[in-house]
């Protein structure tokens, strides 16, 4: 499967590892990851990571991207990592490099790279590396097992999302072969911020519940200015409050804005995407989000979702 990449690899003295903007675990740990697999196995080879950085991530070992001059491309393999489309890629330099190679798991959408791996049932990138590597022979550095553990971990959403299957366990249990401490992964990865804990709590406190046990969150503007945080981090993050319930299947968490209400819906079970589009909105099967235009129209669509649990 990486025969072709493994002999770009091995053709290149200069190798620039590139990946999606706005770089997630997966994004950075594959990033990382492979970097280390290539200075470990060839260390005559020079190696470099470009792109833009990581608040989040940022506790990441070697997350620190390189400022590389354009000149190091001439001479270079680029390789693209985690990313399905070229607007997506992170500095778009690596067009000018002198030949280029893509590993993704993102569902296809356009050719890229002269040579290219994608493969969709592969839980992330990382675990593509990871099978990379075993493939090839190639040895792992604890650094490099660490990145792509992180990696494996977090679009995995902890070994818990659908995509999570015998083959992830297996690539994970060939890095843990290599000795490296996961719980200072999950400290970084899962401990908060006091205050943040402290928010969740108050909106743990405001859950209420359809006659169909769909839960939900309203959050007005008055109570929004209230808050001590953003309105992303109250959308996004608060929705997950409601998402270990036992029987409840549907929540959705609203928050209003200037822009209108922001919906966030999520489902363990139904289908709750073709409720979303109905009111403009988009995304996935069990996650998706929409901006209703105002209270009302919040309600209308709380009751679409309390209908899906009468089946
Ligand atoms: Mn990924």
């Amino acid at each position: 499967m990486f025969e072709k990449i493994l002999n770009e690899i091995k053709s290149f003295d200069t190798i620039i590892i590139h990946r999606h903007n706005n770089p997630d675990g997966d994004a950075l740990g594959s990033q990382i990851g492979l970097k280390n697999i290539i200075t470990e196995n060839f260390p005559e080879k020079t190696v470099y990571v470009v792109g833009d950085s990581s608040k989040r991530y940022g506790f990441m070992e070697q997350s620190d991207m390189d400022e590389i001059a354009d000149s190091v491309y001439e001479n270079a393999l680029a390789i693209v990592l985690d990313t399905s489309a070229a607007a997506l890629i992170s500095d778009d330099r690596y067009k000018t490099a002198k030949r280029t190679a893509r590993i993704d798991h993102h569902i296809f959408c356009e050719e890229i790279c002269d040579v290219e791996v994608t493969d969709t049932s592969y839980e992330s990138c990382c675990g593509l590396i990871t099978e990379f590597a075993i493939e090839s022979g190639l040895k792992l550095s604890p650094l490099a097992a660490k990145s792509l553990y992180t990696g494996m971990v977090t679009d995995s959403g902890r070994f818990r999302y659908d995509c999570t299957n015998a083959n992830t366990f297996r690539l994970a249990s060939h890095l843990m072969e290599t000795e490296f401490d996961t719980n200072e992964i999950y400290a970084q990865l899962y401990a908060d911020d006091f205050s943040f804990i402290r928010l969740r709590a108050q909106f743990v406190l405001k859950i209420k519940f359809t006659e169909n046990n769909v839960a939900y969150i309203y959050t007005t503007r008055d109570e929004l200015d209230q808050y001590d945080a953003d309105t992303f981090t109250i959308s996004r993050a608060m929705v997950g409050t409601m998402g270990d319930i036992k029987g409840v299947n549907v929540w959705v968490n609203f928050t209003e804005t200037e822009n209108g209400v922001l919906a966030e819906l999520r489902s363990n079970k139904y289908n709750i995407n073709t409720i979303a589009v109905k009111y403009g909105g988009g995304g996935h099967l069990k996650a998706s989000g929409a901006t209703l235009k105002n209270r009302e129209e919040a309600m209308q669509m709380l009751e679409d979702l309390n209908k899906l649990g009468e089946n």
